[in-house]
């Protein structure tokens, strides 16, 4: 079958016409007006960035390509026997746009197998970090470390022409892909003590072979709840701390091991990817203080209590959406149909029945429903994954297929270094002065 890095030689000349063709009709035309407001609230909904692997609409949710999750669900090739995505697919329609064959994901499980194996010095480094350093932390110094391998740096320093950036950056992106399962394993096993890791399995599939290396490989079940989490964690449109800082650094020409390297450490934050953590040590905390099957009004109390002590509600709110989490939603129904009778899992049913309601009456939060971490960790604890500090990891493994594809078409389409402009708050005075 047609390779991936073949179909994307093909497309490429002709999305740089389509950028050519709208920027001439378009190009001088305003999306609205920027307030001060937004200068010193974070940008919110401030247009900005180019991503072209995802669009969130704040109603509705992620697409990716165009596609909603229950259609990536139903369109998708899958594993045999299987019933979720599998994230090879998911990639790559991120980078084409289109769904592809099963022949062409099976090439792809195989091609990320063959490149799965991490330098000895790289290994050295993981197994040197103290077991109470966050494993975010020794993810985001594995990841910069792979630099050291970077083809693109390489070629760079070679003198490669600009039009040619995309060849290499796409095989840095391929391995740092490949790596991530190997990082992970070691990581997880050195810091939570359990054992040798076994061999990457070149029949199988990413997933399949992520799972086998945390030592979950004989959970079909767990194989399956991976699938699925990689594809709703991969990708959620370009202006999130983890995509926007990955695209910032690779405008830099900084190569993506180092542009995913940052994009890890902005996940790593509490208020970003660090929440699935969070989410579980505050259900835990909660089940601690009222029991196994607390009543709603002792539920309702917990959560206000969160919000007296002036901490946020974790895994809910969202900068962009207004609606409940896809997400979370197919996170869900996933629970609905291997751990319908989990009690963890009814605790976090039985949360979002209450916390909604009570973050509506308190005002603040724009969204009051949940996002994608409110339900992730509990799915994890079900099969035995329980070590919450490590999920923020399989997150950060997701991350890189939507910030890969977007390294790859930044550099095709030529993307010039990012440089936006600021103003101190006496400037601004200034500026509006008589205004
Ligand atoms: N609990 C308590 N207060 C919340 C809240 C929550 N879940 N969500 C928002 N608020 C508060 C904000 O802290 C803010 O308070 P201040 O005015 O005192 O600063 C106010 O409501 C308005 O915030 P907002 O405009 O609704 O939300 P932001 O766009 O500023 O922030 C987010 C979005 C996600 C950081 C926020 O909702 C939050 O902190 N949620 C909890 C953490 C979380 O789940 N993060 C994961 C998001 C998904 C991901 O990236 O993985």
């Amino acid at each position: 079958p047609q390779t991936l890095k073949e179909r994307l030689a093909e497309l490429i000349p002709k999305e740089i016409d389509n950028v050519k063709a709208i920027r001439a009709e378009h190009g001088k035309k305003a999306f609205g007006q920027v307030t001060v407001d937004q200068v010193y609230g974070g940008m919110r909904g401030l247009p900005a960035l180019l991503w072209d692997g995802s669009v969130l609409d704040a109603e509705e949710g992620i697409r990716f390509r165009g596609k909603t999750i229950p259609e990536c669900q139903a369109e998708l090739p899958k594993a045999p026997g299987g019933s979720e995505p599998l994230p090879e697919g998911l990639f790559w329609l991120l980078v084409t746009g289109e769904v592809p064959t099963d022949a062409q994901v099976k090439a792809l499980s195989q091609e990320w197998a063959h490149r799965a194996a991490l330098p000895e010095f790289v290994e050295e480094i993981i197994d040197r970090c103290p077991p109470s350093l966050h494993p975010m932390s020794q993810f985001s110094i594995a990841v910069t470390a792979l630099n050291h391998e970077s083809a693109f740096a390489k070629a760079y320093q070679e003198g490669i022409s600009k039009k040619d950036y995309w060849g290499p950056v796409f095989e840095d992106c391929m391995d740092l892909i490949a790596k991530l399962p190997n990082i992970a394993g070691r990581i997880y096993r050195n810091v939570f003590g359990s054992g040798k890791l076994p061999a990457i399995d070149t029949s199988k599939d990413y997933s399949y072979n992520l799972a086998n290396l945390l030592g979950f490989g004989d959970k079909e079940a767990f194989v399956e709840l991976l699938r699925l989490y990689i594809t709703i964690h991969s990708d959620h449109e370009g202006g999130n701390v983890s995509a926007h800082t990955g695209k910032l650094v690779g405008s830099a020409l900084s190569d993506p091991f180092l542009a995913f390297g940052a994009s890890l450490n902005g996940l790593a934050g509490p208020l970003h990817g660090l929440a699935n953590q969070e989410v579980l040590l505050w259900l835990m905390k909660m089940k601690s203080k009222l029991g196994d099957a607390p009543t709603d009004e002792a539920v309702r109390g917990y959560i206000w209590d969160t919000l007296n002590g002036g901490q946020v509600v974790p895994g809910y709110g969202h900068a962009v959406l207004r609606k409940t989490d896809p997400r979370y939603t197919a996170q869900r129904e996933f629970a609905l149909k291997h751990l319908p009778n989990d009690s963890l899992f009814k605790l976090v049913g039985q949360i979002y029945n209450i916390a909604p309601e009570v973050l509506l009456e308190a005002g603040k939060a724009k969204n009051p429903w949940p996002n994608v971490d409110a339900h992730s960790g509990v799915l994890l604890t079900y099969y035995g994954l329980t070590q919450m500090q490590f999920y923020t990891v399989l997150f950060g493994v997701s991350r890189a297929f939507g910030v890969a594809a977007q390294l790859i078409w930044d550099r095709a389409l030529g993307a010039p270094l990012e440089r936006p402009k600021s103003y101190s708050s006496e400037a601004i005075k200034k500026m509006f002065a008589n205004k």
